[in-house]
């Protein structure tokens, strides 16, 4: 892992932790968003994302990009799965990772010195780079969706919005339950340093995914008749559950092939292009099984018989 401080990297495990042995999240540092007469105003040929297909987090950018069909609009660049003591780097080890297309940087922690040299943060992806300033203009995965849902609307021809006003208000409620028990939930879980933090954040979970079953009987949205935000965010969690949270973040209870309703609509949304197409399991698998060595010291792929 690693982070930047004062513009210089440290390697080294900085799995943020709690003082109580919780899990924490390092709020990030490019909130800057794209918008018509605005510094960073849409434009063809501009921006670039750099991701990782393990990251679900990343996972929810490459979804929306292709839902809003801005494929021609924004590039990317994919990471290695296998993220070391240098951070995030490119190298051609893996089919579907790329070189970096922009500057050809050996590391992701580059782009964000390139960004600002004296910069002190921990190194993550999803970013949204400008070609224009040369500098992240966002690096927040929920922020990054609401750009690309609206910002080049005018440009691509596509107004379909996955964030309409009327439904924003439940909306956010599921977001919100989703992302502190589940999203967030399995990492509580997994990094979770001591018996009583892991109890709680695996029965928020677990409680957490047999609302959202009970909430998606005869349904296959969370929220409204049609795909939201909502949708795009909670997918590639479901994705990387089976073969990578129920084992290495210890999420034991269940499977979600175990649950009716979740399986069901995992197993349609997942037959979308936007979804299907944007899901790489052994990035997925040899990401979370290889890099994170403070849970699994030898770095061994599971063997895992899930379809998805
Ligand atoms: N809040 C960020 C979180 C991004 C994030 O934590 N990404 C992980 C990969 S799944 C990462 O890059 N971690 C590297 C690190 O923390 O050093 C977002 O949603 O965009």
């Amino acid at each position: 892992m690693g982070r930047l401080i004062d513009g210089k990297w440290y390697s080294g495990d900085v799995n943020t932790s709690g003082s109580k042995g919780n899990y924490e999240r390092v709020p990030r540092t490019f909130l800057d968003w794209i918008a018509k007469e605005t510094k960073f105003s849409p434009e063809k040929n501009r921006y670039h994302l750099y991701v990782s297909y393990a990251c679900p987090w990343a996972h929810r950018t490459l979804i929306m990009r292709k839902l809003k069909n801005l494929e021609d609009f924004i590039t990317v660049s994919v990471v290695s799965p296998e993220m070391m003591e240098d951070g995030w780097k490119f190298d051609n080890k893996f089919s579907e990772s790329t070189i970096d297309h922009l500057y050809n940087c050996k590391n992701l922690y580059e782009i964000y010195q390139k960004a600002d040299s004296n910069i002190s943060t921990t190194v993550t992806v999803p970013i949204l780079w400008d070609r224009k300033y040369e500098t992240i203009v966002n690096n927040e995965s929920s922020q990054i969706i609401r750009i690309f849902n609206s910002a080049f609307n005018h440009l691509i021809n596509n107004d379909t919005d996955f964030y309409p006003k009327d439904l924003r208000s439940e909306i956010d409620a599921i977001n919100d339950e989703i992302y502190n028990n589940i999203n967030n939930g399995v990492y509580k879980a997994g990094f979770a340093k001591n018996q009583e933090t892991y109890n709680i954040a695996v029965n928020n979970l677990f409680e957490s995914l047999e609302r959202v079953e009970k909430n998606l009987e005869g349904k296959n949205f969370l929220v409204g008749n049609k795909m939201t935000e909502a949708d795009i965010r909670f997918l590639p969690t479901l994705i990387r559950f089976d073969t990578v949270y129920y084992i290495h973040f210890k999420c034991s209870i269940k499977k979600i092939i175990e649950y009716k309703n979740l399986s069901r609509y995992l197993n349609n949304h997942f037959n979308l292009d936007a979804i299907k197409n944007t899901t790489n399991q052994l990035h997925i698998k040899s990401h979370y099984y290889f890099s994170h060595r403070m849970l699994n010291p030898y770095g061994i792929i599971p063997q895992t018989s899930f379809v998805i």
